[in-house]
């Protein structure tokens, strides 16, 4: 009996140890992105879609260079953390621009989300150009970073566009993930302060 309270235990601490917590986003509000870098219009879209009755569009304002939209924000990281983020990407254009990649940059400033320490890599494939297919990547936190910024990095000339939609993220119990609904959280946040002024 006393064994089997011990496995038990046992049992319980590697649950614990492994366990993750999962936020989804598929841009159903009026969120759209947290951030970016480079000229890109995001705006919500109701064609294409891959669930709901909205995704997300990013149209590349730039002529030059890489835009990134910023879509997840994970904070309160420490090394050896996994985080996994994925997203439904849309482009029509096989084996050429426009088309995007999962991406991530490390974030040291929880209070601030153009804090860059750096790229953190992602996918390496610009998938098949035929419709909707899942963009995923894994990182594994080193050098002391707390934060990763999930980025939608396009390739496409200016006026190019592509879609993606259902977004999710899963890090460690003990972070906290933000996704585009975290901006509707802080302006309610600020509203609130703002109010209690007065
Ligand atoms: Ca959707």
């Amino acid at each position: 009996m006393k064994s089997l309270l011990v496995l038990t235990l046992l049992f319980a601490v590697a649950q614990f140890a492994v366990a993750d917590i999962t936020e989804t986003y598929g841009w159903e509000g009026t969120e759209t992105i947290l951030g970016n870098y480079g000229d890109i219009i995001c705006t919500i879209d109701t064609d294409p879609v891959h669930g709901g009755s909205q995704s997300l569009k990013l149209v590349d304002d730039d002529a030059t260079g890489t835009p990134q939209a910023f879509v997840g924000w994970v904070v309160g990281l420490s090394d050896g953390d996994v985080v996994t983020a994925s997203f439904w990407r849309y482009d029509v254009t096989p084996s050429s621009a426009p088309s995007c990649r999962i991406w991530g940059g490390w974030n040291d400033d929880p209070e601030d989300i153009t804090n860059y320490g750096g790229s953190a890599s992602g996918q390496s494939d610009y998938g098949p150009g035929t419709g909707w297919d899942l963009a995923e990547y894994t990182w594994t936190v080193e050098g002391g970073h707390t934060g990763l910024v999930i980025q939608v990095r396009t390739y496409s000339e200016a006026g190019a566009t592509v879609w993606i939609d259902d977004m999710t993220i899963t890090a460690p119990d003990g972070a906290e993930i933000r996704t585009p609904a975290y901006s509707a959280a802080l302006s309610m946040d600020s509203w609130a302060s703002i109010k209690a002024t007065f």
